[in-house]
C-alpha cells in the first residue's frame, strides 16, 4: 500500500482573519499598557481607588471655589458621594474636607458639583443651618465620628478637599 502526505496551506482568508485578529490584540495590548502607566502615575501621587473612582486627598488648605479648580486640573473634581460605601470611604479619612456639594446658585438648593441635585444626604444633626446667618453655601465633611458627617459652611474658608476621579468602564 502506498502513503501520500498532504501539506494543508491556510487560505488567503484565513491568513487575513490571522492578521487582522493579531492587529486587534496587539491594540488591545498597547491600550492596556497606556492604562497601567496612567493608573500607575494617579498611584505615585497618592490618588487610591474605590468603587470605580480614584480619590485624591490634599495636604493643601484652599477655598472651597480654588479646591474645585485644583481637582479640574487634575482631571478630575471634588468628590461627589453617591452611596453610604462612598460616606464611609471619604470619612474614614478623618479629615475635615470640602466636599463637591454647594446651594450658591440657589440656597436651599443643594446640588453635587456633576449637576445632579441632593438625594441621600448625611448632613450632621442641625445641619445645614447658615449658622448665624452665615452664608454657609459649601459642604464639608466635618463631624467625623458620625456616618451624619456634614456641615454647609463659608466656601471662603481654606480647607482641605478630596477629588473624584471617575473611571471610564470601557
Ligand atoms: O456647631 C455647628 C456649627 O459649627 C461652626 O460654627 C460655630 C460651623 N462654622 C464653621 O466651621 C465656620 C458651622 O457651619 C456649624 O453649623
Ligand atoms: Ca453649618
Amino acid at each position: 500500500m502506498k502513503w501520500s502526505w498532504y501539506i494543508f496551506l491556510p487560505s488567503h482568508t484565513v491568513i487575513e482573519n490571522t492578521e487582522a485578529k493579531l492587529n486587534d490584540t496587539t491594540r488591545d495590548r498597547d491600550e492596556l499598557k497606556e492604562k497601567l502607566n496612567v493608573c500607575g502615575d494617579y498611584s505615585r501621587q497618592g490618588w487610591v481607588h474605590f468603587g470605580g473612582s480614584l480619590y485624591y486627598i490634599s495636604s493643601e488648605q484652599k477655598s472651597w471655589q480654588d479646591s474645585r479648580s485644583d481637582c479640574q486640573q487634575r482631571g478630575a473634581d471634588l468628590v461627589v458621594i453617591n452611596s453610604r460605601e462612598e460616606q464611609e470611604f471619604t470619612r474614614q479619612f478623618q479629615k475635615v474636607t470640602w466636599i463637591g456639594l454647594t446651594d450658591r446658585e440657589t440656597e436651599g438648593k443643594w446640588m453635587w458639583v456633576d449637576g445632579t441635585p441632593l438625594t441621600m444626604s448625611f448632613w450632621g444633626n442641625g445641619e445645614p443651618n447658615s449658622h448665624d446667618g452665615n452664608d454657609e453655601d459649601c459642604g464639608e465633611m466635618k463631624f467625623l465620628d458620625n456616618e451624619n458627617s456634614w456641615n454647609d459652611k463659608p466656601c471662603d474658608i481654606e480647607t482641605v478637599w478630596i477629588c473624584e476621579k471617575l473611571l471610564s468602564v470601557a
